[in-house]
């Protein structure tokens, strides 16, 4: 007899993984608060966009496989895959694990399995989750099973890592680790390794904060470049020919939901400690702030003028905007006197400034930014472009175009990372 699987949190992460289980013939109850999450799952439609889940969902739902509902159902695994988002003061919002772990206190029995998903700040699943489930009055380390077990996929390809990845799992002892590897290897085709909680919790904040580190390498590389007057991803190209060097690439800043976030649960519990990761986490926040220094200096002054900008997804192919450095582009923009802002993002469907056509939306433009690299930019006639601009500027943020073909049409091309 399969488990019957109760997960909390119908977001960019549990709806697939409560998808994955239903379609390899679990019977899932998937719990949100959001009424409007439910209502369309009972009808079998998503209201996120995630390549191939439309169709998941639709079957098992139809199959009756999966069903949604406002408050968690009686089950015998438990996954608790809700946000954590960041505070103002950069700590993590824990409110949502919290009630997501009380809710289910009344229903956990003997033999149950939690799960937490969600991306949290180390010492969570000892520290919150089990003193909470020490309310049901069980022996927690005796009665339960209960692990951290983080994703680690990527929006857009998320149905395909889920699994083909590899997977850790910490469990607060082995017998717990052990269960929660054996249910994920239902549908987990990479490997699953095994360790205790807090490491568990640890290396999922330690990945992304790799990258940001990483990332934030590469934005000050391009900042010292620029001053330099060479170009950084020249700078970059060769010196990872270098067979133990992997420099990551500059940018307009951090977005996502992950990487500009987690390593601020690692600042928050050691602060003193956490150096270069709050120096990094800060170089990446600035990105923004520099591009539209270098977006002044191009243009001299951004007052009366018309600015557009190409792309305000957080990262290329993908209609996610959470935490989008572009967002906070255009936010300093909005604060020059007598500016208009045009925006064209093929991916966006609702956003202000936001035109059909991206000639209409480079009409007698000063500057044009290109911000994300979707690949669909590619069948834009820059001619066309070129002809419907004022001033033919151009600052891509990167490195998208070939440098000699925009100045052959008459372009003033200015690439992030490159100086004059
Ligand atoms: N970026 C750069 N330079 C780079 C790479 C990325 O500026 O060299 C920027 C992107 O433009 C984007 C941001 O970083 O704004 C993050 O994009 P991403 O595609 O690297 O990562 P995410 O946030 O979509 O997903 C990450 C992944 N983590 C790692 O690669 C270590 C994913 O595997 C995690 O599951 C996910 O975070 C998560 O949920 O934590």
């Amino acid at each position: 007899m399969k488990e019957k699987i109760c997960v909390l949190g119908l977001g960019y992460i549990g709806l697939p993984t409560a998808a994955m289980f239903a379609s390899n013939g679990y019977d899932i109850v998937g719990v949100d608060v959001n009424k409007n999450v439910i209502e369309a799952l009972n009808e079998g439609e998503i209201i996120i966009e995630e390549p191939y889940l439309d169709v998941m969902v639709r079957e098992v739902v139809a199959s009756g496989k999966l069903k949604a509902y406002n408050k968690p159902q009686i089950a015998d695994v438990y996954i608790i895959a809700v946000p954590t988002p960041i505070n103002e003061d950069k700590t993590a919002d824990m409110s949502y694990v919290i009630s997501a772990t009380k809710s289910i206190v009344p229903l956990v029995k003997k033999g149950d399995i939690i799960i937490l998903e969600s991306t949290s700040p180390p010492g969570t699943t000892e520290n919150i989750i089990m003193p909470i489930l020490e309310e049901s009055k069980l022996n927690v380390a005796e009665d339960l099973y209960v692990a951290h077990s983080p994703e680690r996929v990527i929006p857009g390809k998320i149905l395909f890592e889920l699994v083909e990845n590899n997977r850790i799992v910490g469990g607060i002892n082995e017998e717990s680790t052990k269960k929660v590897k054996k249910l994920y290897q239902a549908f987990v085709k990479g490997e699953i390794y095994t360790t205790n909680a807090t490491t568990a919790e640890m290396c999922k904040l330690t990945e992304n904060t790799f990258r940001d580190v990483n990332i934030a390498f590469a934005n000050e590389l391009a900042i010292i470049c620029e001053e330099m007057g060479i170009n950084v991803w020249d700078v970059i190209k060769y010196s990872n020919k270098h067979p133990r060097v992997n420099i990551h690439s500059p940018g307009p800043g951090v977005g996502g939901h992950c990487i500009a976030v987690d390593p601020w649960f690692i600042v928050e519990k050691y602060p003193d400690m956490a150096k270069l990761i709050n120096l990094s986490r800060h170089t990446n926040d600035n990105m923004p702030e520099y591009v539209f220094g270098k977006s002044k200096r191009i243009l001299g002054s951004l007052k009366d003028k018309k600015v557009t900008i190409l792309g305000i997804t957080y990262k290329p192919d993908v209609d996610d905007m959470r935490e989008s450095p572009i967002i906070e582009l255009i936010s300093l923009l909005e604060d020059i006197s007598g500016i208009t802002i045009s925006i064209y993002d093929p991916y966006v469907k609702n956003y202000k400034y936001l035109e059909k056509d991206v000639y209409t939306a480079c009409k007698d433009s000063d500057l044009v930014i290109l911000g994300v690299n979707h690949k669909v930019f590619n069948e834009i006639d820059m001619k066309k472009l070129y002809d419907n601009m004022g001033q033919a500027n151009l600052l891509d943020t990167r490195n998208f175009y070939i440098e000699d073909e925009l100045r052959e049409i008459g372009f003033n091309y200015n690439l992030l990372g490159k100086g004059k």
